[in-house]
């Protein structure tokens, strides 16, 4: 493809980006997005999400001419489709309402010729969904599961796979699996990320692409609830987990990954349910690492009411009331500002809601608290100091390594000294 113009439709955590980069390699890209103050500020070459490096990227890509932002799809050449896919209800069913919402977007603007790939993580069918959603909003074009290699829009998807964080170096240096609902879509899915994308792009089908990506964040969700399952194991036979874990990881076979307070984000904590929902009589253990990480925030709970009982035995003049409990780090994972899904979040909302006393929360990655998070003093760490009880909830930079506070401590992720 010799510079396409390249529409990406969602610009948040991913699609933004996957935007920048395009536009790094000076190919020309449209950034849809119904939110208009993202639009805005993406349009004054500024960023709405923390992401290291984002902003150089974008402000670079806007200033040079190459990225401009809208809420109204224009004609492109290849449509790269970045939106949430939430699940909804009890069942954990996936949600494909923004998937559609994109689809009826862009099928006005799609000619004959184009590429629209789905990065979004979703449910295997979901690609194959998508085109019959474009297919009968544009009954004058063909797609190809009518048309096969004739088709006149190509149809593929690409999982995004990079880590929050690390989203800038992993878009360039991870692998890329390519799934297009025919080969010739795979081929134009292939050329197009080759512009950036310096991993190998490894082409196989619709559906398999989208389960290997359920598939990876699975493993990491199964092997996250085993490590979660040991902590509250040893914490029950009075054996340091973290300890424990270090001395099982020098075996040469064995890898646990660390304990926390949950699981949370966008991805791990929601994309097992897409195999579940469909497979709910085979994925058990798929099932059960969920609950089991699910679980693990209602754990913490506990223990700081223990840790706030321990506290007033220590303390009898003193009554609930008087407790101030100080919790550091909401978001969902080190050195981000994304709260969304994090147990964290979740934790601390509880508390707040059953504790008598004065809830503190330490966030260095926000400036503000999110309105669930109301009744809550967002202070700084020195601030916290004046607490009884400090638990530690995200291993932000700002907290590790320093020593543990004095007073009643629970460290879910080993982040404090002594
Ligand atoms: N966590 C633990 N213990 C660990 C590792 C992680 O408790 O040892 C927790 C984190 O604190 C966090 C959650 O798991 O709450 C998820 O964090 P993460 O760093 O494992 O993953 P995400 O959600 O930021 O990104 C994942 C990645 N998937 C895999 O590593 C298989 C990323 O590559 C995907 O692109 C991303 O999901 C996605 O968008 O799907």
């Amino acid at each position: 493809m010799t510079s396409p113009t390249i529409s990406v439709i969602g610009l948040g955590y991913i699609g933004l980006p996957t935007a920048a980069m395009f536009a790094s390699r000076k190919v020309k890209v449209i950034g849809v997005d119904v939110n208009v103050k993202a639009v805005e500020t993406i349009n004054r070459g500024e960023i709405h999400i923390v992401e290291p490096d984002l902003d150089i990227a974008v402000h670079a890509a806007v200033t040079e001419g190459f990225l401009h932002a809208t809420t109204t799809p224009e004609p492109a050449d290849a449509f790269l489709i970045a939106v949430p896919t939430p699940f909804r209800g009890d069942d954990h069913d996936p949600d494909l309402s923004y998937i559609e919402a994109a689809a009826r977007a862009i099928a006005p603007v799609l000619q004959a010729g184009n590429l629209v790939v789905l990065e979004s993580t979703s449910p295997v069918g979901a690609t194959e969904q998508l085109a019959e959603w474009l297919a009968a909003a544009r009954p004058d074009l063909s797609f190809p599961q009518a048309a096969g290699e004739a088709s006149d829009i190509r149809v593929a998807h690409c999982p995004e796979r990079v880590l929050p964080g690390k989203v800038m170096q992993e878009l360039i240096h991870n692998d890329r699996v390519i799934g297009g609902m025919t080969p010739k879509c795979s081929a134009a899915a292939v050329a197009l990320y080759k512009i950036f994308v310096d991993g190998e792009c490894v082409v196989t089908n619709a559906r398999t692409a989208e389960m290997a990506k359920l598939t990876e964040n699975s493993f990491r969700d199964v092997n996250i609830a085993f490590a979660n399952e040991l902590s509250m194991i040893c914490d029950k036979l009075n054996i340091d987990v973290w300890e424990l874990i270090a001395l099982a990881n020098r075996h040469p076979r064995v890898n646990i990954l660390q304990p926390g307070p949950g699981v949370g984000g966008h991805c791990i904590a929601v994309d097992p349910w897409f195999i579940v929902s469909k497979t709910p009589d085979e994925a058990h253990l798929i099932r059960t690492a969920r609950e089991v990480n699910d679980a693990k925030p209602h754990w913490v709970l506990d223990k700081i009411k223990e840790a706030i009982a321990r506290h007033l035995d220590a303390n009898p003049g003193q009554n609930e009331a008087d407790v101030t409990v100080a919790c550091y780090g909401l978001a969902f994972k080190p050195d981000i500002d994304d709260l969304r899904e994090s147990p964290a979040v979740e934790i601390v909302k509880a508390l707040s809601q059953t504790h008598l006393g004065q809830v503190l929360a330490v966030e260095p990655n926000i400036e503000a608290l999110p309105v669930e998070l109301n009744g809550i003093k967002l202070v700084r760490q020195n601030e916290a100091g004046i607490a009884n009880v400090h638990v530690l909830l995200v291993d932000h930079r700002e907290f590790r390594g320093r020593n543990k506070p004095s007073q009643c401590v629970i460290d879910c992720r080993n982040a404090w000294k002594n």
